[in-house]
């Protein structure tokens, strides 16, 4: 029998959804920062098996937002809830429900869809934390499994696995077996850009930051040219992520080329223009055009 079905990663900022989709996949196509809301677009991913399909759906960190940029990732994470054959609740061992989990439970209360408890970074406490969290939780909520990982180590997560696919419906596969994500080449470059900045700068200079690919052509050397505009919210910002004599974004170039090589197998040239987009997490227009895409109150 062939099993396939969607399923949606979700929980609050920070705890390790991205880390634990690239780890079933085996491949790093969703970024990771140790900085809360570091992903913004649902991404999609495809693990194909001899008998299973299974479409993941890596979401944004639900929180309450405080501008439109963080609207638009709210929305898109809990917009996943719909039409999908699993959700996966990912959460930290922190012991007592906070409001935001709980938040969280409320609206999946709301719909019919099986819910997995997935206590995540139990490696970085004890056994009694852990045993003490998924009683506090499943006292809370009525889910279909829980299951302790450490998504970063991969402890469990092949359990995991073998027990999502024993939850999917029958089903026809519906991608093709070779293909594993939705989002662009381009999308995953401009990511990982993201990422760099993301973990190389500090307060709030990287959460105002936006890529997007201006050009990408394979030159006769068989190495890919790349240019991309980096857009930051102030002229200040600017400064900070030039740095001194160029230093923190020759940084950026320098370690996304070496993941952006990576992912395209290609070696590439990065060239990256700093710009300042002002307010451009507030501005619906701005936000359109950055790729943060149908906003709807
Ligand atoms: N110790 C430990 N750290 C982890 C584990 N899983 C993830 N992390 C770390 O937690 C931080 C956040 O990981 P992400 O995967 O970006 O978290 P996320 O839930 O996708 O975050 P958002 O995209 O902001 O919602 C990173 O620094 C990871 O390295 C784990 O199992 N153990
Ligand atoms: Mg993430």
């Amino acid at each position: 029998m062939h099993k396939s079905g969607f399923v949606t990663i979700i929980g609050r900022p920070n705890v390790g959804k991205s880390t634990l989709l690239n780890y079933i996949m085996g491949e790093k196509l969703s970024i990771v920062s140790s900085k809360p809301q570091t992903t913004r677009n649902n991404i999609q991913t495809i693990l194909t098996d001899k008998n299973s399909q299974l479409i993941f759906v890596d979401t944004p960190g639900i929180h309450k937002p405080k501008h439109m940029l963080g609207e638009y990732m709210v929305k898109v994470a809990t917009d996943s809830f719909k039409d999908v054959d699993l959700i996966v609740f990912v959460t930290t061992p922190d012991v007592t429900m906070g409001r935001g989990d709980e938040f969280i439970l409320e609206q999946l209360k709301e719909i019919n869809i099986p819910v997995f408890l997935v206590l995540n970074k139990i490696d970085e406490t004890t056994q009694e934390r852990v045993a003490e969290t998924l009683k506090n939780y499943s006292e809370k909520f009525n889910f279909k499994e829980i299951i302790p990982i450490s998504a970063a180590k991969g402890k469990n997560v092949d359990k995991l696995l073998e027990i999502m696919i024993e939850n999917m419906p029958e089903g026809p596969q519906y991608y093709p077996e070779d293909m594993l994500t939705d989002v662009q080449e381009r999308f995953v470059i401009s990511e990982i850009i993201r990422e760099k900045a993301l973990r190389l700068l500090t307060e709030e200079v990287p959460h105002g930051v936006a890529v997007e690919i201006m050009s990408m052509k394979l030159n006769d050397n068989n190495k890919y040219n790349i240019e991309a505009t980096l857009f930051c919210e102030k002229n200040s910002h600017k400064g900070i992520i030039i740095g001194k004599n160029g230093s923190m974004l020759k940084k950026i170039t320098k370690y996304s080329r070496e993941d952006i090589g990576e992912f395209l197998k290609i070696k590439a040239n990065l060239k990256i223009w700093v710009k300042v987009k002002k307010e451009w997490r507030d501005n619906p227009f701005l936000l359109n055009e950055l790729g943060y895409k149908k906003i709807k109150k």
